[in-house]
């Protein structure tokens, strides 16, 4: 397959995952928190009385908003209720150990106030920025911030979908330096940042940028040593995202995990990655009529510890109102994770795929380099015996419950490496946690 590989210029710079301290940090994150936060929470997914029936931040595009309408939305962007230090509370409530925040999306709203648009909240009546207090509150809490950023800009007069002109690329070309500038601008003015979370990159005209983004990546990285670029920013020569044309992951980590998740370690490709992911259906900006399945606490849960088990982060996304304040069932539902974190937190965070075989009981973590497994568990079966394989030269020391230690659990070895460990904890509501203490077999 080696023999095979093409020479690219614009393609990935690195095979295998990052090793440096500040990845590793993020690889062992765990559990994360997205802020989806503009003009688009003014309207919530509603114009004019009528209901829309995609995600509210993309109601711009909708046709039955007008544009003019949606521009002028800058005139009512004054947050009276917002408080970068209580959203930086409920993330820290929740267990998000870093967050991700729009800091500007496809409506080409800055939530910063950029010198190279007059788009942003500096000429809102809030006039204050928004992503100082933001950056500055989160990092107090102890909590990474990494900046999204949509190339896609559709207030940018020069922003193309494609380019067939003359025309056309003159003003591509004035989007580039703008996009260069604003990117420069954001790294400048927010040094705390440990990355960038790119979106709108789909376009043929974007595709077509590959040295001019692999030049500005190049640029953005030696500005900032550290900095984590996951691989939804450029295409390679031939146009192929993601994974470049010898297939090889480009940036840090695998972005495609989209209210999606891998079901084996085989989909991720010895890969980091992370999951971005709503409560409702398909909705990151603030709607304020959340239709259909609202997913639990327990869901949620469910989801991080099958993300972590596979090698990934789980990044549950907010969208606050319009006047800054976040809805009740956000808040709410962030407790009951955090109440579960609490107690579970050691089976999340810095942990990773554990090497055992997938069970019908639940997910199984592991922690870096301490020979400790953690069975999350989801479905309780009703016989009380839970079926563990091991890998081959390992075996189980101790068993008992994370959430009380004193609970050592029976292990019986019923074939090699592989065991039934009994437990019968008195009802359970939530999911709960059996750690496998492991030691060296001969
Ligand atoms: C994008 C945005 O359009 C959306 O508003 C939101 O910000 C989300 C996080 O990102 O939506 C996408 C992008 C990529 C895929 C799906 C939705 N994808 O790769 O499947």
């Amino acid at each position: 397959q080696n023999a095979e590989k093409i020479k690219l210029k614009h393609g990935s710079h690195r095979e295998g995952k990052r090793t440096d301290a500040i990845m590793q940090k993020w690889r062992g994150n765990g559990l994360g928190q997205f802020i989806h936060w503009g003009l688009y929470a003014i309207p919530g997914g509603e114009w004019n009385g009528k209901q829309y029936n995609g995600a509210a931040e993309w109601i711009r595009s909708w046709n039955e908003m007008p544009k003019p309408a949606y521009d002028s939305l800058i005139y009512k962007f004054n947050p009276v209720n917002f408080n970068a230090d209580q959203w930086a509370a409920i993330a820290k409530d929740m267990g998000a150990r870093y967050v991700t925040i729009t800091t500007k999306h496809h409506d080409g709203f800055c939530l910063w106030p950029s010198k190279y648009t007059s788009y942003t909240v500096a000429n809102s009546p809030w006039k204050k920025d928004i992503m100082k207090p933001l950056v500055d509150a989160y990092d107090k809490a102890g909590i990474d911030v990494i900046l999204y950023f949509s190339i896609m800009d559709w207030n940018h007069p020069g922003w193309r979908y494609d380019i067939k002109t003359r025309a056309d690329s003159i003003a591509f070309e004035g989007f580039k330096k703008f996009t260069r500038n604003q990117l420069i601008e954001l790294l400048t003015m927010y040094p705390k940042a440990k990355g960038l979370w790119f979106d709108g990159t789909w376009d043929k005209s974007w595709i077509k940028q590959a040295k001019f983004a692999d030049e500005l990546e190049a640029e953005m990285r030696k500005l900032r040593p550290g900095l984590i670029i996951g691989s939804r920013f450029r295409a390679d020569e031939y146009g192929k995202r993601h994974f470049d044309s010898n297939n090889v992951l480009m940036g840090d980590y695998e972005q495609g995990w989209e209210r999606k998740l891998p079901n084996t370690i085989a989909d991720v490709h010895g890969n980091d990655w992370d999951c971005v992911m709503t409560i409702p259906e398909n909705q990151w900006g603030y709607n304020k009529a959340w239709k259909g399945h609202i997913k639990t606490s327990t869901e949620l849960i469910e989801m991080t510890a099958k993300a972590v088990s596979l090698g990934g982060n789980f990044v549950l996304n907010f969208g606050p109102k319009g006047d800054g304040s976040i809805r009740d069932q956000e808040k709410r539902l962030a407790l009951e994770i955090g109440d579960w974190m609490k107690v579970n937190n050691e089976a999340i965070y810095n942990c990773g795929y554990s090497g055992l075989e997938k069970q019908d009981w639940g997910y199984s973590t592991k922690k870096t380099r301490i020979d400790k497994i953690y069975m999350v568990v989801f479905n309780i079966p009703v016989s009380g015996a839970y079926r563990v394989k091991l890998p081959a030269k390992t075996a189980i020391a101790k068993s008992y419950l994370l959430a009380d230690q004193n609970q050592v659990l029976k292990v019986e070895e019923v074939h090699t490496n592989e065991y039934f460990v009994y437990a019968n904890p008195a009802s359970q509501s939530k999911p709960f946690v059996i750690v496998l203490e492991t030691k060296k077999k001969e």
